[in-house]
Protein backbone atom coordinates (compact mmCIF):
# COMPACT_ATOMS: atom_id res chain seq x y z
CA UNK A 1 0.00 0.00 0.00
CA UNK A 2 1.42 3.68 -0.68
CA UNK A 3 2.60 5.33 2.44
CA UNK A 4 0.15 8.22 3.05
CA UNK A 5 3.47 10.77 2.67
CA UNK A 6 3.40 8.95 -1.24
CA UNK A 7 -0.13 9.12 -2.09
CA UNK A 8 -1.09 11.84 -4.88
CA UNK A 9 -4.83 12.45 -4.87
CA UNK A 10 -6.73 14.39 -7.44
CA UNK A 11 -10.53 15.72 -6.51
CA UNK A 12 -12.54 17.38 -9.09
CA UNK A 13 -14.30 20.08 -8.31
CA UNK A 14 -13.79 22.49 -5.28
CA UNK A 15 -17.30 23.83 -4.17
CA UNK A 16 -18.80 23.02 -0.53
CA UNK A 17 -17.74 19.06 -0.82
CA UNK A 18 -14.62 18.86 -2.56
CA UNK A 19 -12.79 22.03 -1.04
CA UNK A 20 -13.32 20.21 2.81
CA UNK A 21 -12.51 17.15 1.08
CA UNK A 22 -9.65 18.04 -0.36
CA UNK A 23 -8.61 19.93 2.57
CA UNK A 24 -8.44 16.75 5.20
CA UNK A 25 -7.27 14.35 2.45
CA UNK A 26 -4.17 16.75 2.53
CA UNK A 27 -4.32 17.05 6.22
CA UNK A 28 -2.64 13.03 6.36
CA UNK A 29 0.26 14.15 4.56
CA UNK A 30 -0.97 13.28 0.77
CA UNK A 31 -0.25 15.39 -2.00
CA UNK A 32 -3.71 17.02 -3.32
CA UNK A 33 -4.61 18.69 -6.34
CA UNK A 34 -7.60 20.43 -6.58
CA UNK A 35 -9.25 20.87 -10.10
CA UNK A 36 -11.85 23.92 -10.68
CA UNK A 37 -13.09 25.01 -13.90
CA UNK A 38 -13.45 28.84 -12.22
CA UNK A 39 -9.14 30.60 -12.30
CA UNK A 40 -10.97 32.78 -9.19
CA UNK A 41 -11.56 29.61 -7.08
CA UNK A 42 -8.01 28.12 -7.94
CA UNK A 43 -6.47 31.37 -7.21
CA UNK A 44 -8.00 32.12 -3.72
CA UNK A 45 -7.47 28.65 -2.68
CA UNK A 46 -3.54 28.75 -4.05
CA UNK A 47 -3.33 32.21 -2.11
CA UNK A 48 -4.06 29.77 1.43
CA UNK A 49 -7.84 31.42 1.63
CA UNK A 50 -11.09 30.31 0.93
CA UNK A 51 -13.85 31.00 -1.55
CA UNK A 52 -17.13 29.45 0.66
CA UNK A 53 -17.99 29.79 4.55
CA UNK A 54 -17.81 26.56 6.53
CA UNK A 55 -16.53 25.95 10.14
CA UNK A 56 -12.63 25.63 10.48
CA UNK A 57 -12.47 24.90 7.05
CA UNK A 58 -10.17 28.80 6.14
CA UNK A 59 -7.47 27.65 9.41
CA UNK A 60 -7.25 23.83 7.51
CA UNK A 61 -6.89 25.19 4.10
CA UNK A 62 -4.37 27.85 4.58
CA UNK A 63 -2.49 25.28 6.71
CA UNK A 64 -2.19 22.67 4.07
CA UNK A 65 -1.40 25.30 1.27
CA UNK A 66 1.44 26.43 3.32
CA UNK A 67 2.79 23.07 3.88
CA UNK A 68 2.23 22.40 0.13
CA UNK A 69 0.28 19.62 0.80
CA UNK A 70 -2.79 21.15 -1.35
CA UNK A 71 -2.46 22.71 -4.78
CA UNK A 72 -5.25 24.32 -7.06
CA UNK A 73 -5.45 24.41 -10.78
CA UNK A 74 -7.33 24.37 -13.48
CA UNK A 75 -5.20 21.58 -15.37
CA UNK A 76 -5.58 17.52 -13.75
CA UNK A 77 -2.09 15.69 -13.62
CA UNK A 78 -1.14 12.12 -12.78
CA UNK A 79 -2.43 10.78 -9.33
CA UNK A 80 -2.86 7.40 -7.56
CA UNK A 81 -7.06 8.31 -6.48
CA UNK A 82 -9.50 10.85 -8.64
CA UNK A 83 -12.45 11.59 -6.42
CA UNK A 84 -14.75 13.24 -8.27
CA UNK A 85 -17.17 16.39 -6.41
CA UNK A 86 -18.94 18.48 -9.16
CA UNK A 87 -22.44 19.38 -9.12
CA UNK A 88 -25.43 17.31 -10.61
CA UNK A 89 -27.89 19.81 -11.15
CA UNK A 90 -31.29 18.84 -12.40
CA UNK A 91 -33.30 20.37 -15.63
CA UNK A 92 -36.87 21.72 -15.91
CA UNK A 93 -39.08 18.37 -15.95
CA UNK A 94 -36.34 17.53 -13.33
CA UNK A 95 -34.09 14.73 -15.29
CA UNK A 96 -30.87 14.93 -13.71
CA UNK A 97 -28.03 16.31 -15.31
CA UNK A 98 -24.94 14.04 -15.21
CA UNK A 99 -22.43 16.32 -17.80
CA UNK A 100 -20.34 17.49 -15.26
CA UNK A 101 -19.76 14.20 -13.95
CA UNK A 102 -18.98 12.77 -17.14
CA UNK A 103 -16.64 15.74 -18.32
CA UNK A 104 -15.15 15.27 -14.82
CA UNK A 105 -14.59 11.37 -16.32
CA UNK A 106 -12.92 12.47 -19.94
CA UNK A 107 -10.33 14.36 -18.11
CA UNK A 108 -8.95 11.72 -16.02
CA UNK A 109 -8.87 9.66 -18.52
CA UNK A 110 -6.61 11.93 -19.93
CA UNK A 111 -4.12 10.89 -17.23
CA UNK A 112 -5.30 7.37 -15.96
CA UNK A 113 -3.05 4.76 -16.00
CA UNK A 114 -3.05 1.38 -14.30
CA UNK A 115 -2.86 1.15 -10.94
CA UNK A 116 -5.38 4.13 -10.70
CA UNK A 117 -8.89 4.16 -8.41
CA UNK A 118 -11.66 6.61 -9.88
CA UNK A 119 -14.14 7.63 -6.87
CA UNK A 120 -17.81 9.46 -7.63
CA UNK A 121 -18.84 11.20 -4.56
CA UNK A 122 -21.74 13.78 -6.66
CA UNK A 123 -24.84 12.54 -5.54
CA UNK A 124 -25.92 10.78 -8.71
CA UNK A 125 -28.98 8.53 -10.18
CA UNK A 126 -28.74 5.21 -9.86
CA UNK A 127 -26.61 3.88 -12.92
CA UNK A 128 -24.46 7.22 -13.39
CA UNK A 129 -20.95 5.20 -11.97
CA UNK A 130 -21.55 2.37 -14.74
CA UNK A 131 -21.93 4.84 -17.33
CA UNK A 132 -18.69 6.70 -16.02
CA UNK A 133 -16.99 3.31 -16.04
CA UNK A 134 -18.20 2.77 -19.24
CA UNK A 135 -17.33 5.99 -20.68
CA UNK A 136 -13.63 5.20 -19.48
CA UNK A 137 -13.74 1.88 -21.26
CA UNK A 138 -14.03 3.65 -24.78
CA UNK A 139 -11.81 6.06 -23.70
CA UNK A 140 -9.07 4.28 -22.96
CA UNK A 141 -9.03 0.99 -24.71
CA UNK A 142 -5.94 0.62 -23.80
CA UNK A 143 -6.99 -0.49 -19.52
CA UNK A 144 -8.61 -3.27 -18.41
CA UNK A 145 -11.85 -1.82 -17.00
CA UNK A 146 -13.75 -3.69 -14.29
CA UNK A 147 -17.07 -5.16 -15.50
CA UNK A 148 -15.51 -4.55 -19.09
CA UNK A 149 -13.93 -7.88 -19.19
CA UNK A 150 -14.78 -11.06 -21.30
CA UNK A 151 -13.81 -13.66 -19.11
CA UNK A 152 -16.25 -14.52 -16.64
CA UNK A 153 -14.86 -13.35 -12.80
CA UNK A 154 -12.27 -11.32 -14.91
CA UNK A 155 -13.31 -8.03 -13.13
CA UNK A 156 -11.38 -8.88 -10.47
CA UNK A 157 -8.47 -8.38 -13.24
CA UNK A 158 -8.78 -4.73 -14.08
CA UNK A 159 -6.17 -2.80 -14.14
CA UNK A 160 -7.92 0.16 -12.69
CA UNK A 161 -10.72 0.57 -9.61
CA UNK A 162 -14.35 2.57 -9.94
CA UNK A 163 -16.21 3.55 -7.27
CA UNK A 164 -19.03 5.73 -6.05
CA UNK A 165 -18.93 6.88 -2.52
CA UNK A 166 -21.70 9.69 -1.62
CA UNK A 167 -20.78 12.14 0.50
CA UNK A 168 -22.89 12.79 3.50
CA UNK A 169 -22.04 15.87 5.54
CA UNK A 170 -24.20 18.85 7.33
CA UNK A 171 -23.29 22.09 6.06
CA UNK A 172 -21.49 23.83 9.22
CA UNK A 173 -20.65 20.48 10.17
CA UNK A 174 -18.42 19.77 6.98
CA UNK A 175 -14.93 18.98 9.08
CA UNK A 176 -16.37 16.99 11.72
CA UNK A 177 -18.66 14.55 9.80
CA UNK A 178 -16.36 14.09 7.04
CA UNK A 179 -13.97 12.31 9.26
CA UNK A 180 -16.82 10.77 11.76
CA UNK A 181 -19.73 9.56 9.65
CA UNK A 182 -19.70 6.43 8.11
CA UNK A 183 -19.35 5.84 4.63
CA UNK A 184 -20.74 3.42 2.11
CA UNK A 185 -18.83 2.13 -0.74
CA UNK A 186 -20.22 0.85 -3.39
CA UNK A 187 -17.80 -0.81 -5.91
CA UNK A 188 -18.48 -1.76 -9.39
CA UNK A 189 -16.70 -4.83 -8.39
CA UNK A 190 -15.98 -6.30 -4.74
CA UNK A 191 -12.12 -5.36 -5.60
CA UNK A 192 -13.24 -1.51 -6.99
CA UNK A 193 -14.93 -1.45 -3.32
CA UNK A 194 -12.00 -2.61 -1.42
CA UNK A 195 -9.80 -0.56 -3.00
CA UNK A 196 -11.52 2.55 -2.37
CA UNK A 197 -11.95 1.38 1.35
CA UNK A 198 -8.56 1.57 1.55
CA UNK A 199 -8.63 5.42 0.70
CA UNK A 200 -11.67 6.30 2.80
CA UNK A 201 -9.54 4.35 6.07
CA UNK A 202 -6.54 7.36 5.91
CA UNK A 203 -9.03 9.75 7.10
CA UNK A 204 -12.46 8.47 7.96
CA UNK A 205 -12.84 6.99 11.55
CA UNK A 206 -16.32 6.25 11.10
CA UNK A 207 -17.34 2.58 9.86
CA UNK A 208 -16.76 2.28 5.69
CA UNK A 209 -19.14 -0.11 4.70
CA UNK A 210 -18.78 -1.75 0.82
CA UNK A 211 -21.81 -2.59 -1.32
CA UNK A 212 -22.47 -1.80 -4.89
CA UNK A 213 -22.16 1.13 -6.97
CA UNK A 214 -25.53 1.29 -7.54
CA UNK A 215 -27.13 0.10 -4.05
CA UNK A 216 -24.89 2.90 -2.86
CA UNK A 217 -26.28 5.39 -5.27
CA UNK A 218 -29.69 4.69 -4.46
CA UNK A 219 -28.84 4.71 -0.66
CA UNK A 220 -27.61 8.57 -0.77
CA UNK A 221 -30.88 9.43 -2.76
CA UNK A 222 -33.12 7.74 -0.07
CA UNK A 223 -30.94 9.38 2.96
CA UNK A 224 -32.28 12.53 1.27
CA UNK A 225 -35.58 11.70 0.12
CA UNK A 226 -36.30 10.38 3.90
CA UNK A 227 -35.42 14.02 5.54
CA UNK A 228 -37.78 15.57 2.65
CA UNK A 229 -40.52 13.26 3.27
CA UNK A 230 -40.36 13.79 7.23
CA UNK A 231 -40.22 17.55 6.60
CA UNK A 232 -42.96 17.53 4.59
CA UNK A 233 -44.84 15.89 7.46
CA UNK A 234 -44.13 18.86 9.50
CA UNK A 235 -44.74 21.37 7.25
CA UNK A 236 -48.42 19.82 6.32
CA UNK A 237 -48.83 19.79 9.65
CA UNK A 238 -48.11 23.10 10.49
CA UNK A 239 -50.75 24.38 7.91
CA UNK A 240 -53.73 22.08 9.31
CA UNK A 241 -52.87 23.69 12.93
CA UNK A 242 -52.97 27.24 10.97
CA UNK A 243 -56.50 26.05 9.81
CA UNK A 244 -57.06 25.13 13.41
CA UNK A 245 -55.69 27.90 15.44
CA UNK A 246 -53.09 25.88 17.14
CA UNK A 247 -49.32 26.31 17.68
CA UNK A 248 -47.80 23.68 15.52
CA UNK A 249 -44.53 23.79 17.55
CA UNK A 250 -46.34 23.15 21.18
CA UNK A 251 -47.77 20.24 18.96
CA UNK A 252 -44.67 19.23 17.96
CA UNK A 253 -43.01 18.92 21.15
CA UNK A 254 -46.06 17.83 22.95
CA UNK A 255 -45.93 14.83 20.34
CA UNK A 256 -42.21 14.14 20.34
CA UNK A 257 -42.65 13.10 23.87
CA UNK A 258 -44.18 9.86 23.07
CA UNK A 259 -41.01 7.26 22.29
CA UNK A 260 -41.44 6.43 19.17
CA UNK A 261 -42.31 10.01 17.74
CA UNK A 262 -40.11 12.67 16.34
CA UNK A 263 -41.63 14.95 14.23
CA UNK A 264 -38.80 17.47 12.30
CA UNK A 265 -39.90 21.33 12.17
CA UNK A 266 -41.88 22.99 9.47
CA UNK A 267 -40.23 26.31 7.78
CA UNK A 268 -40.58 28.31 5.09
CA UNK A 269 -39.90 25.30 2.09
CA UNK A 270 -36.92 23.00 1.64
CA UNK A 271 -33.97 24.54 0.35
CA UNK A 272 -30.32 23.62 -0.19
CA UNK A 273 -28.75 22.09 -3.25
CA UNK A 274 -29.44 18.53 -2.07
CA UNK A 275 -32.61 17.90 -0.22
CA UNK A 276 -34.42 20.03 -2.24
CA UNK A 277 -32.89 18.11 -5.39
CA UNK A 278 -32.32 14.81 -4.96
CA UNK A 279 -35.66 13.39 -4.33
CA UNK A 280 -36.38 14.24 -7.93
CA UNK A 281 -33.88 11.94 -9.52
CA UNK A 282 -35.69 8.89 -7.40
CA UNK A 283 -39.04 10.31 -9.03
CA UNK A 284 -37.87 10.95 -12.88
CA UNK A 285 -36.47 7.07 -12.41
CA UNK A 286 -39.89 5.69 -11.34
CA UNK A 287 -42.40 8.33 -11.69
CA UNK A 288 -45.16 5.26 -11.33
CA UNK A 289 -43.41 3.93 -7.80
CA UNK A 290 -42.83 7.48 -6.21
CA UNK A 291 -46.34 9.24 -5.38
CA UNK A 292 -44.93 9.58 -2.08
CA UNK A 293 -41.74 11.17 -2.27
CA UNK A 294 -43.10 13.63 -5.20
CA UNK A 295 -45.67 14.75 -3.13
CA UNK A 296 -43.63 15.36 -0.38
CA UNK A 297 -41.50 17.59 -2.60
CA UNK A 298 -44.99 19.71 -3.72
CA UNK A 299 -45.56 20.01 -0.41
CA UNK A 300 -42.52 21.55 0.79
CA UNK A 301 -42.30 24.09 -2.68
CA UNK A 302 -46.06 24.94 -1.69
CA UNK A 303 -45.61 25.69 1.81
CA UNK A 304 -42.90 28.70 0.49
CA UNK A 305 -46.07 29.76 -1.66
CA UNK A 306 -48.04 29.63 1.50
CA UNK A 307 -45.12 31.92 3.63
CA UNK A 308 -45.22 34.60 0.72
CA UNK A 309 -49.34 34.82 1.24
CA UNK A 310 -48.92 34.84 4.38
CA UNK A 311 -46.28 37.46 4.74
CA UNK A 312 -48.30 39.59 2.17
CA UNK A 313 -51.36 39.80 4.43
CA UNK A 314 -49.39 40.64 7.23
CA UNK A 315 -47.82 43.71 5.43
CA UNK A 316 -51.04 44.59 4.08
CA UNK A 317 -52.34 45.05 7.16
CA UNK A 318 -49.43 47.48 8.12
CA UNK A 319 -49.43 51.34 8.46
CA UNK A 320 -48.72 52.27 4.81
CA UNK A 321 -45.63 52.77 3.63
CA UNK A 322 -44.42 51.05 7.10
CA UNK A 323 -40.70 49.56 6.36
CA UNK A 324 -40.60 45.10 6.81
CA UNK A 325 -37.82 43.32 8.02
CA UNK A 326 -37.46 40.05 6.21
CA UNK A 327 -35.01 38.10 8.36
CA UNK A 328 -32.45 35.85 6.76
CA UNK A 329 -31.90 34.75 3.38
CA UNK A 330 -29.70 31.66 3.68
CA UNK A 331 -30.93 28.40 2.88
CA UNK A 332 -30.72 27.61 6.59
CA UNK A 333 -29.63 28.31 10.50
CA UNK A 334 -25.62 30.00 10.46
CA UNK A 335 -24.61 29.87 6.87
CA UNK A 336 -23.59 31.40 3.95
CA UNK A 337 -25.44 29.38 1.21
CA UNK A 338 -28.11 30.54 -0.56
CA UNK A 339 -28.41 28.01 -3.19
CA UNK A 340 -32.54 27.17 -3.72
CA UNK A 341 -33.15 29.08 -0.35
CA UNK A 342 -37.11 29.55 0.32
CA UNK A 343 -35.92 32.41 2.06
CA UNK A 344 -34.25 34.08 -1.09
CA UNK A 345 -37.30 32.85 -2.92
CA UNK A 346 -39.72 34.75 -0.13
CA UNK A 347 -38.24 37.53 0.20
CA UNK A 348 -37.49 38.25 -3.75
CA UNK A 349 -41.56 37.69 -3.87
CA UNK A 350 -42.13 40.31 -1.51
CA UNK A 351 -39.61 42.90 -2.49
CA UNK A 352 -41.21 42.36 -6.18
CA UNK A 353 -44.67 42.93 -4.15
CA UNK A 354 -43.74 45.78 -1.95
CA UNK A 355 -40.37 47.39 -3.24
CA UNK A 356 -38.12 49.78 -0.97
CA UNK A 357 -40.31 48.88 1.94
CA UNK A 358 -38.26 45.63 1.80
CA UNK A 359 -35.47 45.48 4.55
CA UNK A 360 -33.08 42.62 4.34
CA UNK A 361 -30.87 41.39 7.36
CA UNK A 362 -28.47 38.60 6.59
CA UNK A 363 -25.64 38.53 8.94
CA UNK A 364 -23.98 36.22 6.36
CA UNK A 365 -24.41 38.72 3.25
CA UNK A 366 -22.22 42.01 2.29
CA UNK A 367 -24.35 42.73 -0.96
CA UNK A 368 -27.93 41.61 -1.78
CA UNK A 369 -28.39 39.38 -4.42
CA UNK A 370 -28.97 41.21 -7.92
CA UNK A 371 -32.65 39.91 -8.04
CA UNK A 372 -33.15 41.85 -4.31
CA UNK A 373 -31.18 45.30 -5.44
CA UNK A 374 -33.30 45.20 -8.45
CA UNK A 375 -36.68 45.40 -6.48
CA UNK A 376 -35.25 48.15 -4.26
CA UNK A 377 -34.65 45.70 -1.36
CA UNK A 378 -32.02 47.12 1.20
CA UNK A 379 -29.69 45.22 3.35
CA UNK A 380 -29.85 46.62 7.46
CA UNK A 381 -28.67 44.94 10.09
CA UNK A 382 -30.31 43.85 13.00
CA UNK A 383 -30.33 47.01 15.49
CA UNK A 384 -31.86 49.09 12.59
CA UNK A 385 -34.15 46.81 11.73
CA UNK A 386 -35.41 46.81 15.33
CA UNK A 387 -35.47 50.42 15.29
CA UNK A 388 -37.32 51.15 11.57
CA UNK A 389 -39.29 48.29 10.88
CA UNK A 390 -43.05 47.66 11.55
CA UNK A 391 -43.01 44.09 10.58
CA UNK A 392 -40.65 41.09 10.80
CA UNK A 393 -40.93 37.77 8.59
CA UNK A 394 -38.43 35.17 10.29
CA UNK A 395 -37.20 33.10 7.10
CA UNK A 396 -33.74 31.73 8.61
CA UNK A 397 -33.39 30.56 12.18
CA UNK A 398 -29.78 32.37 12.83
CA UNK A 399 -28.95 32.71 16.30
CA UNK A 400 -27.93 36.27 15.94
CA UNK A 401 -32.28 36.10 15.49
CA UNK A 402 -32.74 33.73 18.04
CA UNK A 403 -31.10 35.95 20.61
CA UNK A 404 -33.44 39.30 19.76
CA UNK A 405 -35.45 39.43 23.20
CA UNK A 406 -39.27 39.77 23.36
CA UNK A 407 -38.55 43.47 24.91
CA UNK A 408 -37.11 44.24 21.14
CA UNK A 409 -39.60 42.92 19.49
CA UNK A 410 -43.09 42.78 21.47
CA UNK A 411 -44.54 45.68 19.53
CA UNK A 412 -44.02 44.50 15.79
CA UNK A 413 -46.09 42.44 13.24
CA UNK A 414 -44.26 39.03 13.55
CA UNK A 415 -44.61 35.83 11.03
CA UNK A 416 -42.26 33.57 12.40
CA UNK A 417 -42.09 30.70 10.05
CA UNK A 418 -39.39 29.10 12.14
CA UNK A 419 -40.83 28.84 15.90
CA UNK A 420 -37.73 30.75 17.10
CA UNK A 421 -39.69 33.35 19.27
CA UNK A 422 -42.22 31.48 21.09
CA UNK A 423 -42.81 34.07 23.52
CA UNK A 424 -43.84 36.17 20.33
CA UNK A 425 -47.38 37.33 21.03
CA UNK A 426 -48.17 37.97 17.72
CA UNK A 427 -45.91 35.07 15.67
CA UNK A 428 -49.47 33.61 14.85
CA UNK A 429 -49.19 32.88 11.05
CA UNK A 430 -52.72 32.40 10.35
CA UNK A 431 -54.14 34.83 7.73
CA UNK A 432 -57.29 34.32 9.67
CA UNK A 433 -55.77 34.81 13.28
CA UNK A 434 -53.58 37.44 12.00
CA UNK A 435 -53.47 40.00 14.65
CA UNK A 436 -51.22 42.88 15.21
CA UNK A 437 -49.97 44.10 18.35
CA UNK A 438 -51.69 47.11 19.18
N1 LIG B 1 -35.32 21.91 7.25
C1 LIG B 1 -36.59 22.13 7.76
N2 LIG B 1 -36.96 21.45 8.87
C2 LIG B 1 -36.12 20.56 9.51
C3 LIG B 1 -34.84 20.33 8.98
C4 LIG B 1 -34.47 21.02 7.84
O1 LIG B 1 -37.36 22.93 7.22
O2 LIG B 1 -36.52 20.01 10.53
C5 LIG B 1 -34.89 22.61 6.03
C6 LIG B 1 -33.67 23.50 6.24
O3 LIG B 1 -34.03 24.75 6.74
C7 LIG B 1 -33.11 23.56 4.84
C8 LIG B 1 -33.43 22.17 4.27
O4 LIG B 1 -34.46 21.65 5.09
O5 LIG B 1 -33.78 24.54 4.06
C9 LIG B 1 -32.27 21.21 4.25
O6 LIG B 1 -31.51 21.32 5.44
P1 LIG B 1 -30.88 20.06 6.20
O7 LIG B 1 -30.15 20.58 7.36
O8 LIG B 1 -31.93 19.07 6.45
O9 LIG B 1 -29.95 19.39 5.14
P2 LIG B 1 -28.74 19.89 4.16
O10 LIG B 1 -29.34 20.15 2.81
O11 LIG B 1 -27.92 20.94 4.76
O12 LIG B 1 -27.86 18.55 4.13
C10 LIG B 1 -28.46 17.34 3.73
C11 LIG B 1 -28.09 16.25 4.77
N3 LIG B 1 -28.86 15.05 4.51
C12 LIG B 1 -29.59 14.45 5.49
O13 LIG B 1 -29.66 14.88 6.63
C13 LIG B 1 -30.29 13.18 5.13
C14 LIG B 1 -26.60 15.96 4.68
O14 LIG B 1 -26.24 14.91 5.54
C15 LIG B 1 -26.22 15.62 3.24
O15 LIG B 1 -24.81 15.38 3.11
C16 LIG B 1 -26.58 16.79 2.36
O16 LIG B 1 -28.00 16.98 2.44
C17 LIG B 1 -26.15 16.47 0.93
O17 LIG B 1 -25.11 17.01 0.50
O18 LIG B 1 -26.80 15.64 0.29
Amino acid sequence: MISDSELKVVVLGLGYIGLPTAAVIARTGASVLGVDVTQSVVDTINSGKVHIEEVDLDGLVSGVVARGSLRASMQIALADVFVIAVPTPFADDHAPNIGYVLKAATTIATVLKAGDTIILESTSPVGTTEQVRDLIAKLRPDLRVPGHLRAPGAGEQADIAIAYCPERVLPGRILVELIDNDRVIGGITPRCARKALTFYRRFVRGACVTTTARAAEMTKLTENAFRDVNIAFANELSLVADTMGVDVWEVIRLANRHPRVNILSPGPGVGGHCIAVDPWFLVHADPANTPLIRTAREVNDGKTDHVIAQAAAMIDLLPNGAPVACLGLAFKANIDDFRESPALKVATALAARFGRRVRIVEPYADTLPPALVARDATLIDIDEAIETCAGMVVLVDHDLFRSVPLAERVDKAVLDTRGIWPDQPTRSIAPQSLRLAS
